[in-house]
């Protein structure tokens, strides 16, 4: 979720470096206070190693691994078509890499910028949404590469239960959006939240979403991870929040808090950017972090990086110039195309839940067509009956979708979600009830600007280092 630097003006899309990126003396003060003693030497020196966490930082360079592209919640600063926006500016679209890819990536960038010792996960959804990616990525970075830092960014609804299996796979810096804790407030920044097989709207999603989120936080610091919070600051939506949020995360442990302007430009087709909610100024950001600053330490220099953002802060190199040092790979049949399975009740539109589904329609889509394929029998994965039987009916269900990589249907459990994606299956609702066509059509152009599908020409073929 990171990319290039924007300004704190409400227009603001400049270069790196500049607007609010830039640490101004009064904002440095409210930075970490590497002398204080109740900092062990282990935290400081994780700190000072790590180019987010404090200024000092600056020498050493952050990898972002694009391999999660899904998202639990919708927040309204975000356009899903993009790059998740909670630590980056919206607008910005990174292309999806699996796991493998990811590590290979990284290994060429450390050969090429060896000061680069902090690999993060921050999309282009949420990296908790997307466990076995972001956990598989993880793990084969830190085999190949022991020393280096793990970092993850999370919206927190899926923290609690992934706290273990990211302190086992070495992560030791997490970050966690968390906009407000009041309810009310959340309702006007999240329409949706989707937790335990359900759809949550209002204050009742933003209620569950702050509750999971304050669990997660504590959690993560009693596992021993150093716990950053971003806050994207809303003008006349949470500003006057902000110093009872940094109370409350102070108190169950966070190191540091990231203030972050919205960002709101209709042209990234936002809610907030379709509806006129404005951008805080300069002096809005500067007085939320003042007010916060009162209760933890504050970051200042962050530079809203992309999802695939590579190097220093604010001074990404060019993914392009990297692929055109690679010799391009060869392509392979699975490269070139990929089995797509339809839940469909009318036989026209992606309108059936995945777990009603008893047979799912099957499309090869290459980057030149879509063409229809032999359906795929299954047994109904949601009966009502106790959870082991249903277990086993997946298992059965996965062997049947075995060759397929993406599934569309209107609806879907996370337990069935989660089962797919460790198999390497991307389950999406993102095309409920658009008409099949339509949506394997859109999903062709996504997979096409992800660069996961491209035509057997190596001009091609390099991008999708
Ligand atoms: Fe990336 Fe985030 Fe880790 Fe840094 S970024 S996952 S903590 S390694 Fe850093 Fe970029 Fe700001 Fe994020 S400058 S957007 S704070
Ligand atoms: Fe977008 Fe929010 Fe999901 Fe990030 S967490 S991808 S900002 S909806």
């Amino acid at each position: 979720m990171e990319q290039t630097h924007t300004s704190c003006t409400p227009t603001g899309h400049t270069q790196a470096g500049n607007g609010c990126g830039s640490q101004t003396n009064d904002s440095a003060a409210l930075g970490l206070q590497l002398d204080d003693p109740k900092l062990s030497a282990d935290v400081v020196n994780k700190v000072t190693t790590h180019p987010c966490y404090s200024p000092e930082g600056h020498k050493y360079a952050r990898i972002h691994l694009p391999v999660a592209p899904a998202c639990n919640i919708q927040c309204n600063y975000c356009n899903r078509k993009f790059d998740c926006s909670n630590e980056s500016r919206p607008g910005v679209v990174s292309k999806l890499l699996s796991p493998a890819q990811g590590a290979d990536r990284f290994s060429k960038v450390k050969a090429r910028i060896p000061q680069t010792n902090v690999v993060g996960i921050a999309g282009p959804g949420d990296p908790l949404a997307n466990p076995a990616a972001t956990l598989a990525t993880l793990k084969t970075v830190a085999r190949t590469e022991p020393d280096v830092h793990l970092c993850v960014s999370t919206n927190g609804l899926a923290l609690l239960e992934q706290v273990e299996p990211l302190k086992s796979a070495g992560v030791s810096h997490l970050t966690i959006t968390i906009n407000c804790i009041d309810a009310a407030i959340g309702e006007k920044i999240y329409p949706w939240v989707f937790y335990n097989h359900k759809r949550l709207r209002g204050r009742q999603g933003a209620q569950t979403l702050i509750d999971r989120q304050l669990a997660g936080l504590q959690a993560a610091v009693a596992a021993g991870m150093l716990v950053k919070v971003n806050t994207v600051l809303i003008p006349g939506i949470n500003d006057h929040h902000i110093e009872a949020l940094s109370q409350e995360l102070k108190s169950y442990g966070a190191l540091l808090h990231n203030i972050m302007p919205l960002i709101s430009d209709p042209a990234h087709g936002t809610y907030f950017g379709l509806t006129g909610q404005r951008q805080p100024t300069e002096d809005e950001v500067s007085a939320a972090r003042q007010a916060a600053g009162t209760n933890m330490a504050q970051m200042s220099h962050c530079q809203q990086c992309r999802a695939d953002a590579v190097g220093h802060l604010g001074q990404d190199i060019d993914l392009n110039e990297l692929a055109a040092t690679q010799s391009p790979p060869t392509q392979s049949d699975e490269e070139s195309s990929v089995l797509v399975a339809v839940a469909s009740k009318s036989g026209v539109l992606i309108d059936q839940h995945f777990g009603y589904a008893e047979s799912f329609a099957v499309y090869r889509i290459t980057a030149d067509g879509i063409e229809q394929r032999e359906p795929r029998q299954v047994s109904k994965y949601c009966v009502g009956d106790d959870c082991d039987v249903a277990e086993s009916r997946m298992d059965a269900n996965l062997q049947a979708l075995s060759g397929i990589k993406h599934v569309l249907c209107s609806r879907i459990g996370i337990t069935p979600w989660q089962a797919l994606e460790q198999h390497g299956v991307t389950p999406s609702t993102e095309y409920a009830l658009f008409g099949i066509e339509d949506g394997l059509e859109q999903l062709q152009a996504q997979l096409i600007d992800s660069g996961s599908l491209s035509p057997q020409s190596t001009s091609d073929i390099k991008e999708a280092m």
